[in-house]
C-alpha cells in the first residue's frame, strides 16, 4: 500500500436532515486517527477541512426533490479538486465525512486518474436514488447513482461531465434497506450486491474473497466508501439512518483486514459519523479502529 496518506475532512450535513454529521471529521480526529495511523509508519498529512457553503432557507432549498442541490454541488466540487490533487501528487486520499453525498466529490476527483475505478460500497443502503425515486429528497441517498451518471445534471457534471464509475465495477456490501427504484437500477445495470442475506449465508470471508477477486480482474484502482450505518446500530449508534440487523464489528474488521491483504486499495472514505447521535464517541472510535485494520494494524 501507498505509505503516504492525505487526510481530507468534509464537514457536510446538507445531504440529509439530522444536524451533527458535519462534526464527523472532528469526532474521528478526536478518536485518535492520526496517532493510530502514525504507529503503522505512514507519512501523514492532514489537509484540514473543505469549506462547505451554508444552506439556504428550507423552502427554496428543496427544489426538484433535491434538498440543498446548489450548495452540495459547490462543496463536493471543492472536494473533487482536492482529491484530484492528492492522487496527482501520488498520495492516498483518506476522506472523512460528513454525510454520504460527499462521495460524489471523492469519486469525481478519483475518476480523473482511473479508467476503471472499482468501488466497494459498504452500507445498509444502496444510495442509488434519483430525484424521481427518492422517498426523502435527501442527496446522501443518491451519490452512487450520480457517480454512474444518473441524476440531476448539476450533480452528474461535478468535476467533469462523464460518468465517474461503471456499474460492473461496483460491489455493494451490507445492504438491507433498498428502495424500489434502487432495486430496479441494480437489476437493470447488473450491479453486484451482497445483501445481509448473502453475508449471513456465505460468511464475510467468502464475500470478501469474491469481491476482491471480482474487482481485481476488471479495475485499475479500488475505492472503499464506508458508511458507518453498514455496521449494526448496536455497534455504531452515531448515524442518521440506522437500520437493524447490520454487519458486526468483527465482520467489519475482517473485511478491512482482507482489503489490506489484497493490496489493491487506492483510496478510502468513512462517512455518516454523527457525534450528536452517538454514545461517548463510540462510532468515531469504531471508524478509527476499522482504519487501523484497513491500514495493516493487526497483521504487524
Ligand atoms: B446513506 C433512503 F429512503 N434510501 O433515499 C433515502 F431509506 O448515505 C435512505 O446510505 C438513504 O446513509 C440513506 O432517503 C443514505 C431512505
Ligand atoms: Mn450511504
Ligand atoms: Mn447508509
Ligand atoms: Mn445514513
Amino acid at each position: 500500500m501507498n505509505n503516504h496518506l492525505s487526510i481530507i475532512g468534509v464537514p457536510m450535513d446538507l445531504g440529509q436532515m439530522r444536524r451533527g454529521v458535519d462534526m464527523g471529521p472532528s469526532a474521528i480526529r478526536y478518536a485518535g486517527m492520526i496517532e493510530r495511523l502514525e504507529q503503522l509508519n505512514y507519512v501523514i498529512e492532514d489537509l484540514g477541512d473543505i469549506e462547505i457553503p451554508r444552506p439556504k432557507s428550507n423552502k427554496e432549498s428543496k427544489l426538484d426533490n433535491l434538498r440543498n442541490l446548489n450548495e452540495i454541488a459547490e462543496g463536493t466540487t471543492r472536494l473533487a479538486e482536492k482529491v484530484d490533487e492528492v492522487v496527482e501528487k501520488g498520495s492516498f486520499p483518506l476522506v472523512l465525512g460528513g454525510d454520504h453525498s460527499i462521495a460524489m466529490g471523492t469519486l469525481a476527483g478519483l475518476a480523473k486518474h482511473y479508467d476503471n475505478l472499482g468501488v466497494i460500497w459498504y452500507d445498509a443502503h444502496g444510495d442509488l436514488n434519483t430525484a424521481d425515486s427518492s422517498p426523502s429528497g435527501n442527496i446522501h441517498g443518491m451519490p452512487l447513482a450520480v457517480s454512474l451518471g444518473i441524476g440531476h445534471e448539476k450533480l452528474t457534471s461535478i468535476h467533469g461531465d462523464e460518468p465517474k464509475i461503471k456499474p460492473e465495477n461496483i460491489v455493494i456490501i451490507g445492504a438491507r434497506s433498498l428502495d424500489e427504484g434502487e432495486r430496479v437500477l441494480i437489476e437493470e445495470k447488473g450491479i453486484k450486491v451482497y445483501t445481509m442475506h448473502e453475508v449471513d449465508r456465505m460468511g464475510m470471508p467468502t464475500v470478501m474473497d469474491e469481491s476482491i477477486e471480482y474487482l481485481r480482474g476488471r479495475t485499475d484502482g479500488v475505492h472503499l466508501s464506508l458508511d458507518l450505518d453498514g455496521l449494526d446500530p448496536n455497534e455504531a449508534p452515531g448515524v442518521g439512518t440506522p437500520v437493524l440487523g447490520g454487519l458486526s464489528y468483527r465482520e467489519s474488521h475482517l473485511a478491512m483486514e482482507m482489503l489490506y491483504q489484497s493490496n489493491m486499495l487506492t483510496s478510502a472514505e468513512f462517512v455518516e459519523v454523527n457525534p450528536i447521535l452517538d454514545e461517548r464517541n463510540k462510532t468515531a472510535t469504531v471508524a478509527v479502529g476499522l482504519m487501523g485494520s484497513l491500514f495493516g494494524e493487526s497483521l504487524k
